[in-house]
């Protein structure tokens, strides 16, 4: 984290703007204070990219992107549907310092925002890896949009101190450990939230849902078991992570 965070700050220093993507499925708890704090500090300007716009829901995105709004600009969109484009190069360009030639553009946040997505949809080609696995940017890397906007990709950064979940892209599904635990307490919190796809994803009934065990229900449903017909959890909540992370899974989770 310590090497990330200093790449981080060297990341801002060298940019004139920085776009901070956040996942709306869960706006609120996918912005980085820290990273906000940090661009402030270093005198620079911040942009919040609400994305992933298509798999959550618009009135409750457009109640978030309000009140990020009393504090910073903001705009929605989606990378993956190709929506919103004009609006951020408009950002950009208001944002960005007057009269300058070239301007420099980081694109920072949590693992798996869609950081590299929105890096490929700006610039019209593949230019920036993408996958459905946090941590997948390992390295900076600058892109150039156009005559006047370059971008730097960054790694996914959750920095020391921030509540970390798996709301917030975090892990590798098989890396993570207590991976039962947590996914528990995960998908309780979705099938809970105002908006969520929960129910049809997965199959379930009312009374599925109201249930302790949502996970092992998940595992029978999907055939998960292990020997002697017990749910396995462990690859019922790989499954589950798998589904956030790829987007299978709608939710509204603020
Ligand atoms: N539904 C949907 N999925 C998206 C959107 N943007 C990105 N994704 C998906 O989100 C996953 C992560 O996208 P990336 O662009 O690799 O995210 P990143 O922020 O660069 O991730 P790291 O480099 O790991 O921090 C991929 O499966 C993308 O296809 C979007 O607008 N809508
Ligand atoms: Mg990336």
């Amino acid at each position: 984290m310590g090497v990330l965070w200093n790449r981080m700050m060297h990341a801002v220093k060298s940019s004139d703007v920085v776009l901070e993507v956040v996942d709306a499925r869960a706006p609120l708890s996918t912005r980085s204070e820290k990273l906000e704090k940090l661009v402030e500090k270093m005198g620079k300007e911040l942009v919040v990219i609400i994305n992933k716009i298509d798999i959550s829901d618009e009135k409750l995105v457009g109640e978030a992107h309000k009140e990020i709004m009393k504090t910073k600009p903001c705009i929605f969109i989606s990378a993956r549907q190709k929506q919103g484009i004009s609006h951020i190069k408009k950002m950009i360009n208001m944002h960005a310092p007057k009269n300058k030639g070239n301007i420099k553009v980081s694109v920072a946040g949590y693992p798996n925002t869609g950081k590299s997505s929105v890096i490929n949809y700006l610039s019209g080609r593949h230019a920036a890896g993408v996958a459905p696995v946090p941590g997948h940017t390992r390295g900076e890397q600058w892109i150039r949009v156009n005559s006047q906007i370059m971008l730097l990709d960054t790694p996914g950064v959750v920095p020391f101190g921030e509540n970390i979940d798996i709301t917030q892209g975090f892990g590798r599904p098989e890396k993570m450990k207590h991976i039962e635990d947590s996914t528990d307490e995960f998908i309780k919190t979705v099938a809970a939230a105002k908006y969520n796809n929960i129910k049809e994803l997965y199959k379930l009934t009312d009374e599925d849902l109201a249930r302790e065990d949502i996970i092992s229900v998940i595992a029978k449903k999907r055939g998960l078991v292990i020997k002697g017909g017990k749910p396995d959890l462990k690859r019922a909540a790989q499954t589950i992570i798998l589904d956030w992370n790829t987007g299978k899974i709608r939710a509204f989770v603020d």
